[in-house]
């Protein structure tokens, strides 16, 4: 028989337009890992939970559209993956409902997301942002996934849908696998290029702090020039040199080069030879995603049909999980 492999899942929000931070702490490793071939793979673009916050519905569905195609320019293969809409979905919100019942209040009030969220919105403090964490955990527990490949400011979310898989199997034994972060040693933070004490955001307010995917190479070389470093001028990694630090990490994941090699191809060059070469290295690393993204999001038909054919493998699998589910938990089968 053949043997089960492991499932690999993760989702992202079409919140805005996506950053470096976002490529490089999650999307690349999604692809990595889809090339493994050692994983079942199911990605998803979760625009329900990106409502926990208020969104105009024309943005939304542009974005939606727009993440959608980066996700394949960046080599998410529909045939190697499951690749889908949240929304065209309906166990991930069913098993949400579920698992509500077996998450604490006190566990959602920890959550450091949610304190963050609550305090920038602090005029739409909504259920659906405390309850923010029990939907991905559903997104994640609905297809037995063993690993959840996000950045670092992930983990704790993660962390609560194991807490909630074995409260669940302690009642219900054997209902869901326990998963794991996955979190990448390099990319897992990319801070902000006006603030290295944050990280790299797509909803900063200052545009300038951030790298998206779909900047031009102007822009890419602008905001890398204006990039807040250290008074002194050596390329040096170093606690107390987050700002430089910052720009090693990026051009080191840029490049596949070490921090040694980094600091030793600019030894003695200082930062105005640096800056523009990290420039250099990401628009390179973004322009076949950028290019690609944007012939795919002439052909919206296309596209319709890859989110229309990944919802119903996802809908197959996730179907059977929510009736297993409900079977165990006593209610009468809907026929
Ligand atoms: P927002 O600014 O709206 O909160 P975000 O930029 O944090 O959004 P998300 O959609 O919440 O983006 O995150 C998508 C994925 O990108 C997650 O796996 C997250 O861990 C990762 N990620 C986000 N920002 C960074 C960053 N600066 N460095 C590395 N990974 C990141
Ligand atoms: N909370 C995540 C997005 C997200 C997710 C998921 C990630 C929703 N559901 C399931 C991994 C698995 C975020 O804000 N980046």
């Amino acid at each position: 028989m053949e043997k089960k492999r492991k499932v690999s899942l993760s989702g992202i929000q079409p919140s805005g337009k996506i950053t470096l931070g976002n490529y490089l702490g999650s999307i690349k490793n999604w692809v990595d890992i889809q090339d493994s071939d050692e994983f079942d793979n199911r990605y998803c673009v979760v625009d329900l939970h990106a409502i926990t916050v208020r969104q105009n519905p024309d943005d939304l569905r542009e974005q939606t559209y727009q993440l959608f195609a980066q996700l394949l320019a960046a080599g998410l293969d529909p045939d190697k993956c499951v690749l889908f809409i949240q929304s065209h979905v309906p166990g991930h919100p069913e098993l949400s409902w579920v698992l509500s019942c077996f998450t604490m209040f006190g566990e959602l009030s920890r959550m450091t997301q949610f304190k963050d969220k609550s305090q920038r919105h602090a005029d739409n403090v909504n259920a659906g942002l405390f309850t923010y964490p029990v939907l991905m955990a559903a997104d994640i527990l609905i297809y037995d996934a063993d690993i959840v490949p996000v950045g670092e400011d992930q983990r704790q979310h993660v962390e609560l849908a194991r807490d909630i898989a074995i409260r669940f199997n302690n009642r219900f034994p054997g209902s869901f696998v326990v998963p794991e972060a996955f979190i990448p040693k390099e990319g897992a933070k990319i801070m902000s290029l006006q603030d290295p004490s944050r990280k790299m955001s797509k909803s900063d307010s200052n545009e300038n702090a951030y790298i998206l995917v779909m900047d031009s190479p102007d822009d890419i070389l602008r905001k890398f020039k204006r990039a807040v470093t250290d008074s002194d001028s050596r390329v040096a990694f170093s606690e107390d040199k987050p700002g430089v630090s910052n720009l090693i990490n990026i051009y080191s994941v840029a490049t596949g080069k070490t921090v040694a090699q980094v600091e030793a191809e600019f030894e003695g060059k200082g930062y105005g030879a640096f800056k523009p070469a990290v420039a250099e290295a990401v628009i390179e690393l973004l322009r076949p995603l950028r290019e690609k993204s944007l012939e795919l999001l002439k052909d919206r038909a296309y596209l319709e049909d890859v989110m229309a054919k990944g919802a119903q493998k996802a809908r197959d699998i996730t179907d059977a999980k929510v009736m297993d589910i409900y079977d165990r938990l006593g209610f009468v089968r809907r026929r």
